[in-house]
C-alpha cells in the first residue's frame, strides 16, 4: 500500500510567502463591506443559519449522568491540546442555552445546527437513553421552535463513548451497529420535532487526524486502521438512514461531508495525476460510496486488495452505504493545491488556522461538482467560517473585518453556485459560538459571538450584527 498523500504532508506546512495578517482578510479585499440595498438576492425560501458541536460549547461533562467520551479522555491527556484546554466547561452551553437561544433569534437565524452528545444519552454507548440527557435536548429543540428556529441535528460529532473505544472504536465493525442502536434511541426520544437529521459530521477528519496524524482522539498514527474506519463511519451512516426510515419518520436525513477542491499545484501531468488522486482520499471516497454506491477504483488500488479496509467490506455493505439520502451537507473551508509528488502547497493566504487557505472560489467550484458528478442532490452548507484573533476593544466592540469579508466572498460564491443551477437550500455559518477547537483548545475564535471564557459572558461581534443584515435582507 501506498501511502497517502496526508500523511507525508504534515499539516502545519511551512508558511509561505503569502500570508494574511492574522486576520483572515485577503490582501486586496475590502473587510469593511456591510449591507445597504442587497445585490445579491437568494432564493425566498433559502436558509440561513449558524452551526456548533457538542463537545465544543456544551460543558457539564459530568452531570446528569453524561458518560466519557474519547474526547475527554484525549484533551486530559498531558500534551494533546493546546495549553492543555479541555471541553470541560467550554462555553457552559449546558447551562447557557436559554441565552444562547435568545441570541440566535436575534440574529434572525432560521435554523441552528447542533450534535447531540453520544455519552450524554448512553453514557457507555450501549443500552437504555439517560433521559436526563434526552430531556436537555428536547428543552432546546422545543426552545427553538418557540423562537421560530428549525433544529438540525447531527448524530455524531466525534465525541464517541470511551467505552466503545475500548472495545475497539470505529475499528471494531460493532461500532456501526451501536451508532445505529444511539441513533434510534435519539429519534424515539426526539425525533417527531426534528425536520433535519445529519448522520456522521466528517468521516474523513476522524480519518486523517484521528487515525493518520494522531492529532485528534483516540490520537492513533495507523493508515491501515485509518481506511478501515472510514469504512466502518460509512457503513453507520448508511444503517442510520435505514433505521431513520424504518422509525417510520418523514424527516430528511443525510451525511455532513467537508470537501475540498484539489488542483494540480502546476500543468505537469504528473501534478495532475496526484491531484486526482488526492482528490479520491479527500472527496471521492466519501461521496462515490455514498451518492454512487462504490469507493473510487484509485483509492482501492492505492490502498490495495489485502488493506484492512478491503478486507472489510462485507457483501452488501455498499448498497447500506448508498442507501439514499435526501440531502447532502457541505463544509467548505479550504483548498488543496497538490505537487506531482502527492505533496501539498499554498497558494492563497492562510487564517489563524495554518491549514486554511482562503479562497471562496473553492466554494464555487466543490458546490458545482457536486452537481456534475453526482445530479442534483439537494445542498445545505453546514459549515463555513475562519478563526480570528478577535479580542474586544476599549468600547467593548469585537471588530472582525476579516470575518465579514470571508463570510461575504463564500456567501457570493454559493449565490453563484445556486444561479449556475446548484441546488443549495441553505448555509450556516461556523461557528454561533467561539467555542473548544479541538487540539487547538481555545486559542481560535471561530464563533459569529465572542464568549469570555472567564465570566461566560457572549459579545455578539461585529460579523455578528453583519450577519443578521444579511439574514433580514436575504442577500447582500
Ligand atoms: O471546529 C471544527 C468542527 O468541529 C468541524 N469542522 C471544522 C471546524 C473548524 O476546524
Amino acid at each position: 500500500m501506498s501511502m497517502h498523500p496526508r500523511q507525508r504532508l504534515p499539516r502545519r506546512a511551512a508558511p509561505s510567502a503569502a500570508v494574511s495578517a492574522g486576520d483572515g482578510t485577503p490582501p486586496g479585499i475590502d473587510p469593511t463591506g456591510s449591507p445597504g440595498t442587497p445585490t445579491l438576492r437568494f432564493p425566498s425560501d433559502f436558509g440561513w443559519g449558524a452551526a456548533t458541536s457538542a463537545y465544543q460549547i456544551e460543558g457539564a461533562a459530568k452531570e446528569d449522568g453524561r458518560g466519557e467520551s474519547i474526547w475527554d479522555t484525549f484533551s486530559r491527556t498531558p500534551g494533546r491540546t493546546r495549553n492543555g484546554d479541555t471541553g470541560d466547561v467550554a462555553a457552559d452551553h449546558y447551562h447557557r442555552w436559554s441565552e444562547d437561544l435568545d441570541l440566535m433569534r436575534d440574529l434572525g437565524l432560521h435554523s441552528y445546527r447542533f450534535s447531540v452528545s453520544w455519552p450524554r444519552v448512553q453514557p457507555d454507548g450501549t443500552g437504555q437513553p439517560n433521559q436526563r440527557g434526552l430531556d436537555f435536548y428536547r428543552r432546546l429543540i422545543d426552545g427553538l421552535h418557540d423562537r421560530g428556529i428549525a433544529p438540525m441535528v447531527t448524530l455524531f460529532h466525534w465525541d464517541l463513548p470511551q467505552s466503545l473505544q475500548d472495545a475497539g472504536g470505529w475499528e471494531n465493525r460493532d461500532t456501526a451497529y451501536r451508532f445505529t442502536d444511539y441513533a434510534e434511541a435519539v429519534y424515539r426520544g426526539l425525533g417527531d420535532q426534528v425536520p433535519v437529521w445529519l448522520t456522521v459530521n466528517e468521516p474523513k477528519t476522524v480519518v486523517q487526524n484521528g487515525y493518520l496524524q494522531g492529532h485528534h482522539a483516540p490520537g492513533r498514527q495507523d493508515p491501515d486502521a485509518a481506511y478501515l474506519v472510514a469504512h466502518h463511519l460509512q457503513l453507520a451512516h448508511g444503517l442510520a438512514v435505514r433505521a431513520l426510515r424504518a422509525s417510520g419518520s418523514t424527516a430528511r436525513i443525510g451525511p455532513a461531508l467537508n470537501l475540498h477542491p484539489c488542483y494540480p499545484a502546476d500543468d505537469t501531468p504528473a501534478a495532475a495525476s496526484a491531484a486526482r488522486l488526492y482528490d479520491g482520499y479527500e472527496n471521492r471516497l466519501y461521496l462515490d460510496s455514498i451518492l454512487s454506491g462504490g469507493y473510487p477504483e484509485d483509492v482501492l488500488a492505492d490502498l490495495g486488495a489485502g488493506s484492512r479496509m478491503a478486507q472489510g467490506i462485507a457483501d452488501g455493505d455498499m448498497e447500506i452505504i448508498s442507501t439514499p439520502v435526501d440531502l447532502l451537507a457541505v463544509q467548505y473551508y479550504t483548498p488543496y493545491y497538490v505537487t506531482a509528488d502527492g505533496l501539498t502547497t499554498r497558494r492563497w493566504p492562510t487564517s489563524q488556522a495554518d491549514w486554511q487557505q482562503i479562497y471562496p472560489d473553492g466554494m464555487y467550484d466543490i458546490l458545482t461538482r457536486i452537481t456534475r458528478d453526482y445530479g442534483p442532490v439537494p445542498i445545505t452548507v453546514t459549515e463555513n467560517g475562519l478563526p480570528c484573533p478577535d479580542v474586544p476593544g476599549p468600547d467593548g466592540v469585537v471588530d472582525d473585518t476579516g470575518r465579514i469579508a470571508f463570510l461575504r466572498d463564500h456567501i457570493t460564491a454559493a449565490h453563484r453556485a445556486i444561479a449556475d443551477g446548484v441546488p443549495v437550500e441553505s448555509y450556516h455559518v461556523w461557528s454561533l459560538l467561539d467555542n473548544f477547537e479541538w487540539a487547538e483548545g481555545y486559542e481560535q475564535r471561530w464563533g459569529l459571538v465572542y464568549v469570555d471564557y472567564t465570566t461566560q459572558r457572549r459579545v455578539p461581534k461585529r460579523s455578528a450584527h453583519w450577519y443578521r443584515d444579511v439574514i433580514r435582507d436575504n442577500g447582500l
